[in-house]
């Protein structure tokens, strides 16, 4: 991590609500745990979402073309194992699938059983961060272009960022292309109470495991069993936050970059939270308001038996 990295996560610690970004949720171990939260019988949205592409990938394909026409290239942020993009290629079939991901070596790897799988498509893999890298290292194609966004993590984004986001996978379209993203959709609270607090106490792992991370980015000393999860759904603002909150009174130190005249250390009172996440969720109208308010002209949505989840293909014609 750079010290600009670094000063602004030490400067996250010190605001009078602190906070982290989720970012610093993706470790290894994070990362690990992250994927067994997606096999938690609470948290719904990953096998509701891989269910709906299984069923609607054909009817998928068909309005994109519809729409837009052959798929000269299809562009997945944030890729990772690139499962779920599986579903689509059949009857998509793009002449380029384009990964990016910060971890190359995990997605080339991933990219192999793919390749064998639809060697008549082109398939690359770019190390880029979408919310971080400008402008975006997107090839030259001719034909329309699609951004696939599965797992809601738009959710992860203030909605005034989620559409700066999308309108700028709308411009990157040129005029003719989409994005099919998926979104976690306002229901029951117990239900979404319980996919950020399951029984086994995963969540709260990946939660605390974050305190582990930045003791090895920032040199802290952040000792775990002082801290525990907490996870509550917000109605006003239509979001679950995560915090991890100080169980008694504590101090906390950790290494500013030279010359920075950043403090060093913050006591936190019994009680005081460190803010960690906000995962929002959309009704599927204000989902689709704010698709067409980022430019995109047309919305065609799929969602499964109990309305948990929404697949929403948004294109410019
Ligand atoms: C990655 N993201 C969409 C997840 C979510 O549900 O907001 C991250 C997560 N946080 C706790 N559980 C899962």
């Amino acid at each position: 991590m750079d010290d600009n990295e670094r000063t602004q996560l030490i400067a996250g610690l010190l605001a009078t609500q602190a906070r982290v970004a989720p970012t610093y949720f993706y470790d290894l171990a994070g990362s690990r745990l992250f994927e067994v939260i997606t096999l938690l019988d609470e948290y719904y949205p990953t096998v509701t979402e891989t269910r709906i592409l299984e069923r609607h990938a054909p009817d998928i394909a068909t309005a994109f073309a519809d729409a837009v026409g052959d798929c000269a290239l299809l562009v997945e942020p944030g890729a990772g194992n690139c499962e779920k993009v599986r579903q689509l290629l059949p009857g998509l079939r793009p002449a380029h699938y384009l990964a990016l991901d910060v971890s190359v070596d995990f997605v080339e790897q991933a990219l192999q059983s793919l390749r064998r799988a639809f060697p008549a498509i082109a398939m690359s893999v770019v190390a880029a961060d979408i919310t971080q890298t400008q402008p975006w290292p997107l090839p030259d194609s001719r034909g329309g272009r699609l951004f696939f966004y599965p797992g809601s993590s738009i959710g992860n984004f203030t909605p005034d960022q989620a559409r700066a986001l999308v309108a700028r996978m709308h411009a990157a379209c040129q005029g003719r292309g989409g994005l099919l993203i998926g979104v976690d959709l306002v229901k029951d609270h117990s239900v979404l109470h319980a996919a950020y607090n399951d029984a086994l106490g995963v969540t709260a792992a990946f939660n605390l495991n974050l305190l582990r991370h930045l003791n090895r980015l920032i040199g802290s000393d952040f000792r775990l069993q002082q801290w525990e999860h907490h996870a509550f759904y917000d109605e006003t603002a239509s979001r679950i936050e995560m915090h991890l909150r100080a169980r008694e009174p504590l101090q906390v130190q950790w290494r500013s970059p030279a010359g920075s005249g950043l403090p060093e250390r913050r006591a936190f009172e019994a009680g005081e939270t460190i803010h960690t996440e906000n995962s929002y969720k959309y009704t599927a109208d204000a989902f689709a308001a704010l698709l067409r308010d980022a430019g995109f002209a047309r919305v065609r949505r799929w969602t499964d038996e109990r309305d948990y989840f929404g697949v929403f293909l948004a294109t410019t014609e």
